[in-house]
């Protein structure tokens, strides 16, 4: 694989799928890959287990792991061309990628969206200009409209816990008190349509991904209907997307409950607001799959680097 900046970049799905449970066997058998190279992982935005993931995933293929979180100790960042920059932005975009590249071998990023302007956020300037500008694969840690890293962990999750061929998978979107972006909920829509399962989606009216995100998916507005018979339930909030970044309703009857939910395993991305977005009896529940589904990005970000590293030496 030659980066990794959203589903699109990957050759094979199914291999990527079981070389992460076979690296989750095995961490550390390919130890000597990664030796005598640096990831460098970049932070625009706060990181839990993105950050510890994605840094003991290197470890654990031999790499060094070089982190810094740029916004509050780098230098503001120019990404525009042509800009006079006599004003707060100190560095260009151009030099920044093109130092940092001398430096490490792989560039992980991490950069949400503004949720004010749809264009610029669509654009995936940050991404975009990191991948223009450094002569080494960049790897998406979450942008503006995809978190490819967290889909993979989910269908790893979904593989090792379905018990039937075609498993019933519903994402719902849930409230929650802050406008949330829409990169965890795209990628997931995007990751459960090459995935052998019958895929829903349940949201309010306002609240539909973006066309292109949605393709033939079934998007029904009567959670309880959608609900019914599911295998696994994926909750999230997301802002609206048609209503850029807005919050439209908070409405409490969304959250998700064990009897909507019955029998069904739940997955959130996490963090995750409990009593807000779920309720306490779920995620106490061993339904709930959130730690287990944790768990795997570590695996995630370890197929993924290591198919990186094998295309360098190649
Ligand atoms: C991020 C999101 O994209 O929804 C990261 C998820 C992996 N989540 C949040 O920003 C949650 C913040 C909050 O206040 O609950």
């Amino acid at each position: 694989m030659k980066q990794y900046r959203d589903l699109n970049d990957i050759p094979d799905l199914d291999r990527l799928i079981e070389q992460a449970i076979s690296l989750k066997k095995d961490p550390f058998a390919f130890k000597e890959l990664g030796r005598n190279k640096t990831i460098g992982m970049l932070f625009f935005n706060s990181s839990l287990r993105t950050r510890l993931s994605t840094q003991k995933a290197a470890q654990n293929l031999g790499m060094e792991v070089i982190v810094m979180n740029l916004n509050s100790d780098g230098w503001k960042l120019e990404f525009e061309d042509g800009t006079i920059m006599d004003g707060d932005t100190a560095e260009h975009i151009r030099e920044a990628a093109a130092v940092i590249s001398q430096y490490v071998d792989i560039i992980a990023l991490r950069a949400f969206p503004s949720l004010t302007n749809k264009e610029e956020d669509q654009k995936e300037m940050i991404l975009n200009s990191f991948s223009t500008y450094a002569s080494v694969p960049v790897v998406n840690m979450e942008s503006a409209t995809a978190h490819p890293l967290q889909a993979l962990a989910d269908a790893i999750t979904i593989t090792e816990f379905k018990n039937k061929p075609k498993p019933k998978v519903v994402l719902s979107w849930a409230p929650h008190p802050r406008a949330l972006p829409h990169a965890v909920p795209n990628s997931f829509a995007k990751m459960m349509q090459l995935l052998d399962v019958d895929f829903l989606i349940t949201n309010p009216e306002g609240y539909d991904l973006a066309p292109e995100i949605i393709g033939n998916t079934p998007v029904v507005r009567d959670q309880k209907a959608a609900l019914a018979d599911a295998d696994f339930v994926y909750a999230k909030n997301w802002s609206s997307f048609t209503d850029y970044g807005k919050i439209l309703l908070n409405d409490p009857s969304w959250m998700i409950t064990l009897d909507k939910i019955r029998s069904a395993k739940f997955m959130h991305c996490l963090p995750v607001r409990r009593n807000v977005i779920v309720e306490d009896a779920v995620l106490n529940s061993d339904q709930s799959l959130v730690i287990q589904q944790a768990n795997n990005r570590t695996w995630a970000a370890q197929s993924v680097i290591k198919s990186i590293l094998e295309e360098q030496n190649a």
